[in-house]
C-alpha cells in the first residue's frame, strides 16, 4: 500500500489536554499551535468548545489567527455540539460516537440504527456548512465488526471527509487489545467498506501506538492522530516525534515536507509547560537518543555512524555524542576525545589511559571536566 499521502492530525491541544498534568493557558496554546504550524503539521485538533468557556474562547482565538494547518475541533456526535463547533470558525469538525457494547450503554444508550441516523444527520450538517466532517467510532476494537461495517457504510453515504477508527482502550478483552496485525485487519476491512479517507487514533497502553499507526497506514489509513510526546488520557497516544522517526526510517521522502529540526525544541517546550522532563526513552528527543557508550558501539560509530544509528541526528538539528568517562569505555573513544583536546597518544599510552579511566570509573563515572583533565595531564 502506498502511504505517501498520509496527513498528521496533531491533537496535543485536544487529546493532549486529557493528559493528567496538562492545563495549557491561552498563550501556551497559541505557542504550541504556532510551533506545530512551523513544523508543518497538516491539521490541529482542539478541545471541544463545549468543554468550558475558556476552551471555547481559545478555539475561537486560534481560529481567528493566520495559519497553514487546517483547524479541527472534536465534539460529541449531536447536532447541538456540531452547530457550536461550526460557529467557531474551524475548518472541520471531528465527531465521535461510542460503538462498542461496553461503552454504548454507559456513554449514550443509543442503538446502532440510532447511531447511524444521528451520525448521518450530523455529518450532513457539517458538510452543509462547507466544513470537513469526520465521524469516528470510539472503542472500535471492542465493537462488533459487523456493526462497524454497517455504521461506516451508512455514514460514508453522507459523504464525510473521513471516518475514524480509535483504539481507545488497549486492555485485554475477548475482542483483544489492538496489535499491529489486528489494526491491519480492521483498517483493511474499513478500507473495503468506505470511499472516504480513514483516520487512525492509537492509544499506547501497551506501547504499540506507533507500530499500530504504521500498520494502519499500510492497510490504507490516510490520517494519523499524534500528540507532542504522546501525551493524552492515561499514558497517551502516538508521539509526534516518534511517528516522524518511524516514517523517516521507512522512507525519508515520506517526511520531507516537515521541518524535522524543530521537533526536539517542540518536545522540550511542551515538557516544560507540563513540568516534566522529556522521557529518557523518547525517540529522537531523549537526552541520550544519540549518545554512544559501550566501547564496541563507540568504535563502530566513529568508523561509520550508520553502524548504530537508525537516523542521522543532524536531520533533527542534533549531534551525536561519544561517552568516554565510564568503565565500559574503549580505546577508540579515548583517542577520539584526546584528539579533540589536541593530544595524540601512541598505542601504549592509549592503553594505559584507557585502563586508568576504567579503573577510576569503577567507583563512578567521570564528568567531562574530570575526564578531560586526566587526558590533558597524562604524562607522556
Ligand atoms: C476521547 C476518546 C478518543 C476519541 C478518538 C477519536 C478515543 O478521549 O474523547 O475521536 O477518534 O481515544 O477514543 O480520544
Ligand atoms: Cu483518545
Amino acid at each position: 500500500m502506498n502511504i505517501e499521502h498520509f496527513r498528521i492530525i496533531e491533537s496535543t491541544l485536544r487529546e493532549g489536554e486529557q493528559f493528567p498534568r496538562a492545563h495549557f493557558s491561552p498563550a501556551q496554546k497559541v505557542a504550541i499551535a504556532s510551533a506545530l504550524d512551523d513544523f508543518g503539521a497538516d491539521y490541529l485538533e482542539l478541545t471541544s468548545p463545549r468543554a468550558s468557556p475558556q476552551s471555547e474562547a481559545d478555539l475561537r482565538l486560534i481560529a481567528s489567527q493566520p495559519r497553514r494547518f487546517r483547524l479541527l475541533t472534536h465534539v460529541r456526535c449531536n447536532l447541538d455540539d456540531a452547530r457550536l463547533a461550526i460557529d467557531t470558525g474551524v475548518d472541520g469538525v471531528d465527531v465521535l460516537f461510542a460503538t462498542s457494547s461496553q461503552l454504548r450503554p454507559v456513554s449514550h444508550g443509543y442503538s446502532i440504527d440510532e447511531i447511524i441516523e444521528i451520525g448521518s444527520a450530523v455529518v450532513g450538517a457539517i458538510n452543509a456548512a462547507g466544513l470537513e466532517a469526520r465521524f469516528s467510532s470510539e472503542d472500535s476494537f471492542r465493537s462488533d465488526p459487523d456493526d462497524l461495517v454497517r455504521i461506516y457504510r451508512a455514514i460514508d453515504r453522507a459523504r464525510p471527509s473521513r471516518v475514524g477508527i480509535a483504539d481507545t482502550v488497549g486492555i485485554a478483552t475477548t475482542v483483544g487489545i489492538a496489535t499491529p496485525r489486528q489494526v491491519h485487519e480492521l483498517v483493511s476491512l474499513v478500507r473495503r467498506t468506505v470511499d472516504c479517507d480513514i483516520e487512525f487514533h492509537a492509544h499506547n497502553d501497551t506501547g504499540c501506538a506507533i507500530a499500530n499507526a504504521l500498520a494502519a497506514l499500510e492497510a490504507g489509513a490516510t490520517h494519523i492522530d499524534t500528540t507532542v510526546l504522546g501525551i493524552g488520557e492515561r499514558n497517551g497516544i502516538v508521539p509526534l516525534t516518534g511517528m516522524i522517526a518511524r516514517l523517516l526510517t521507512v522512507q525519508p521522502a515520506l517526511v520531507e515536507r516537515y521541518r524535522l529540526e524543530l521537533l526536539p525544541d517542540i518536545d522540550r517546550m511542551v515538557a516544560d509547560m507540563l513540568g516534566i522532563e522529556v522521557p529518557f526513552n523518547s525517540p529522537v528527543s531523549a537526552e541520550g537518543a544519540f549518545h554512544h557508550k559501550a566501547g564496541m558501539h563507540a568504535k563502530a560509530v566513529l568508523a561509520d555512524p550508520n553502524s548504530y544509528e537508525a537516523m542521522d541526528p543532524a536531520r533533527f538539528g542534533l549531534q551525536r555524542r561519544i561517552l568516554a568517562g565510564h568503565r565500559l569505555v574503549g580505546r577508540h573513544a579515548i583517542r577520539h576525545r584526546a584528539e579533540a583536546l589536541g593530544r595524540r597518544f601512541d598505542e601504549q599510552q592509549l592503553r594505559a589511559v584507557t585502563d586508568e579511566v576504567k579503573l577510576r570509573c569503577d567507583s563512578g563515572p567521570l564528568d567531562n571536566d574530570e575526564l578531560d583533565h586526566l587526558i590533558v595531564n597524562w604524562a607522556t
